[in-house]
């Protein structure tokens, strides 16, 4: 195929790539408008360098012409989760979607690969409106976990320096890691609702800092300044060590004011 012809012929999996980077981020953005915990962490997305394509179609023999009914992963959304548990949540809310169609699931979180891999991949039919129509591609998602991650980026790296011959020494390593990783899962499930706390308390003592900043230039802009650096002074005492209620006092206080001086 000529370089032309592979533009065009990518061009509807960059338009997948793209619209489905889209489609999962917003709902992260969503959970997180709800002050909800989102199951997803980070979503990135890449369509296959022609290079890894041709190699691939090479090792299992799919010819040009069948790529697209054959090559599951030319267009390729990851969607990291923190914790293992996640990734069930994930998989349900995609099987519930109706603006794509998943054909098949392969789960190497449970059934690790023997390279020590671990992920979750569903297979989906996805449609995309081009200029001259409707066309249907193939594209591949893979759920997983930051550790898991970490670990897959960090081998694929070395199988692409060793083009798949990798030296035992630096197998066996990486299959220890793949153990540590593994466990790390593990342990970090074990503390989930401790750690989604912190983050949930991380979340509130920020949105409130940051109505008490809004509030800090409402002063400002109604002749206040010497409230408002009274407030910031205050403000900036809590930052490093403040409790919520701290916080909420200097809110309360600081809205008390700016009702107080609007009346006036
Ligand atoms: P935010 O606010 O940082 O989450 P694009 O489609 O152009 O937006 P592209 O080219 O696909 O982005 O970039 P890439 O490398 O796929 O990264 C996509 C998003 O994943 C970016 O977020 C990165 O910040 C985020 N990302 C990548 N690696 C990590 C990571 O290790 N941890 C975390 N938490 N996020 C990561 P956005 O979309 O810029 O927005
Ligand atoms: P890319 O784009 O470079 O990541 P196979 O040859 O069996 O691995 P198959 O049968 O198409 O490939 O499907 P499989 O096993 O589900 O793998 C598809 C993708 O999963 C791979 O794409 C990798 O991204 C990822 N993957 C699978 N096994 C491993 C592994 O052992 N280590 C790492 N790091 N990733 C893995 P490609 O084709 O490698 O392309």
């Amino acid at each position: 195929m000529a370089m032309k012809d592979w533009k065009s012929f990518l061009t509807p999996y960059e338009q997948a790539v793209d619209e489905l980077k889209v489609k999962l981020r917003s709902l992260r953005k969503e959970y997180r408008r709800k002050n909800e915990y989102s199951p997803i962490e980070f979503v990135t997305g890449r369509v296959k360098e022609v290079s890894s394509i041709l190699e691939k179609a090479n090792k299992f023999g799919i010819p040009i012409d069948r790529l697209q009914y054959e090559m599951e992963d030319i267009a390729g959304i990851r969607v990291m989760c923190q914790f293992v548990d996640d990734i069930d949540r994930v998989v349900e809310i995609l099987r519930e979607r109706k603006d794509m169609q998943i054909l098949y699931e392969k789960d190497y979180v449970t059934n690790v690969k023997e390279s020590g891999y671990r992920s979750y991949h569903m297979i989906l039919k996805y449609p995309v409106n081009m200029a001259d129509g409707q066309k249907e591609i193939l594209a591949e998602f893979q759920i997983r976990t930051l550790a898991m991650n970490f670990w897959a980026t960090i081998e694929h790296s070395l199988n692409y320096k060793y083009k798949q011959n990798l030296p035992s020494n630096i197998k066996k390593k990486l299959k220890s890691a793949a153990d540590a990783a593994f466990r790390l899962d593990e342990e970090m499930l074990e503390i989930k609702d401790e750690i989604k706390d912190a983050q949930k308390l991380f979340e509130v003592k920020s949105d409130i800092i940051s109505t008490v900043m809004n509030n800090i230039l409402t002063l400002i802009s109604i002749g206040k300044v010497a409230e408002a650096s009274r407030y910031q002074m205050s403000l900036n005492k809590l930052l490093e060590e403040g409790e919520i209620w701290e916080f909420n006092n200097i809110l309360y206080s600081i809205q008390r004011d700016i009702d107080k001086y609007k009346e006036m």
